[in-house]
C-alpha cells in the first residue's frame, strides 16, 4: 500500500501546485518531498528552475537562498532548485512562474526586455560598467521593476549582477572590421543590436547550449562574461576574449504572486531576510568567481586582453546608438530610472 499511497500523495500535490508542463521532474521531486515530509504538519515544495549551470555562482547563491528559506520557515517552504535549464528553458522561465506553471525561478533580466525595456536597464551599452554602478543602476529601477512586475502578477525577491560583458573571438580583432560577419551568440536585445551596428550576425542561444553551437560552428563568438566562457569551455573553439566591460547584466529571481500570498508571515518574512542576503552574498560571489574565471581562461591558453583604443571607440558609437533606441522606447519611467541613477 505504501506505493499506491506515495502515488496518489505526488499527484495530488502536483494539482495543486499545478505543474502539469514540468511532469517529470516534479514528479520525482514530489515524492522526495512526501517521503521527507510524510510527518511534517505543513509545507510546500517551490520548484526553482534556473538557466545555468549547477556549479555557476548564481546557482550557488541560489541554494544558500533556498537553505535560509527553509530554516527561515522552519520547513513551510522547500525550493528544489532545477540548474540549467533541466525543468523550464531559460526563455520559458518567466511564463512559467507567471502562468503558476512553477512557483518561483530564475531568469535573466534583460531576456525579457522585448516585454519592457524597464527589464534591459542594466544591459544599456557602457552605462554602469562596474560592481558599484550595477548597485546604484539597480537601486534607482528596483521601484520601477516592483511595479511592472507586480502588474504581471509577479514579485521580484533577489538580483545579483553577472562580471563584466566582454567579447570571445577565434582570431585577433583590432576594429569593427575585423568582426563583420561574425556569428555571435546573443542573449538579450542589447547584445543583438550591438551585433547588428557592428555588422556581425546575431544568434539567439540559451547559455546551456553555447559549447555545442560552438562546436558545431553555428556561433564563433560571444558577448559574455568571463564565467560563462569558462561554464563553456570556451577555449575548445576560441582564442581571445577582450575585457570590454560593456554592461553588467542581472539575473533576478521571482515568485508567483499568489504562490507567495498563501504563505505564513512567518515564510514571508523569511524569503525577506533570505532574499536581503542572497543580495549581499551574490554580488561578492559573482567578484570573486569573476576573478577566477579570468585565470582559468588564461591557464586554458585564451588570450585575456584588453580591447584596442578602436575598437573601444567604435564599440562606444554604437553603443551609443543602443542607448538612443532604449531612450526612445523606455520613455518617461526610463528616463526616471536615468535620471536618478546619474545623480
Ligand atoms: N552570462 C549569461 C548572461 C550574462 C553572462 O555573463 C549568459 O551568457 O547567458
Amino acid at each position: 500500500m505504501a506505493c499506491c499511497w506515495i502515488n496518489l500523495s505526488a499527484g495530488e500535490n502536483m494539482k495543486k501546485t499545478g505543474l502539469e508542463h514540468a511532469a517529470g521532474a516534479a514528479i520525482g521531486v514530489s515524492l522526495a518531498f512526501v517521503l521527507a515530509h510524510s510527518t511534517a504538519q505543513a509545507g510546500e515544495t517551490w520548484n526553482m528552475p534556473t538557466a545555468y549551470p549547477a556549479q555557476n555562482f548564481q546557482t550557488l547563491n541560489a541554494q544558500e537562498f533556498a537553505k535560509c528559506v527553509a530554516a527561515g520557515s522552519a520547513d513551510e517552504i522547500t525550493i528544489a532548485i532545477h540548474p540549467n535549464g533541466s525543468l523550464f528553458k531559460g526563455g520559458d522561465i518567466k511564463r512559467a512562474v507567471q502562468t503558476g506553471q512553477t512557483q518561483i525561478g530564475e531568469r535573466l533580466l534583460s531576456g525579457n526586455e522585448n516585454e519592457n525595456p524597464i527589464f534591459g536597464t542594466d544591459s544599456i551599452p557602457f552605462l554602469a560598467t562596474s560592481y558599484e554602478d550595477s548597485v546604484k543602476l539597480y537601486a534607482s529601477a528596483r521601484p520601477e521593476l516592483d511595479r511592472v512586475l507586480e502588474k504581471q502578477g509577479l514579485k521580484l525577491l533577489y538580483s545579483v549582477p553577472w562580471p563584466p560583458q566582454g567579447m570571445y573571438f577565434k582570431k585577433e580583432v583590432n576594429t569593427v572590421a575585423d568582426i563583420k560577419g561574425t556569428r555571435v551568440r546573443s542573449y538579450n536585445g542589447s547584445t543583438a543590436r550591438v551585433a547588428e551596428l557592428t555588422g556581425m550576425s546575431p544568434v539567439q542561444i540559451e547559455a546551456a547550449e553555447i559549447s555545442q553551437a560552438l562546436s558545431a560552428g553555428v556561433i564563433e563568438s560571444l558577448i559574455t562574461s568571463a564565467v560563462t566562457g569558462q561554464d563553456s569551455k570556451a577555449w575548445e573553439q576560441l582564442t581571445h576574449f577582450y575585457q570590454v566591460n560593456a554592461w553588467l547584466p542581472r539575473n533576478y529571481v521571482i515568485v508567483n504572486k499568489a504562490a507567495y500570498e498563501a504563505v505564513s508571515d512567518k515564510a514571508k518574512s523569511a524569503l525577506a531576510d533570505c532574499s536581503a542576503k542572497a543580495e549581499v552574498a551574490g554580488l561578492e560571489k559573482s567578484k570573486a568567481a569573476n576573478d577566477a574565471a579570468l585565470v582559468v581562461l588564461a591557464k586554458n591558453g585564451m588570450q585575456v586582453v584588453q580591447p584596442s583604443a578602436e575598437l573601444v571607440k567604435q564599440l562606444r558609437d554604437v553603443g551609443a546608438k543602443v542607448v538612443a533606441l532604449w531612450t526612445k522606447k523606455a520613455g518617461e519611467s526610463g528616463n526616471v530610472v536615468l535620471t536618478s541613477f546619474k545623480k
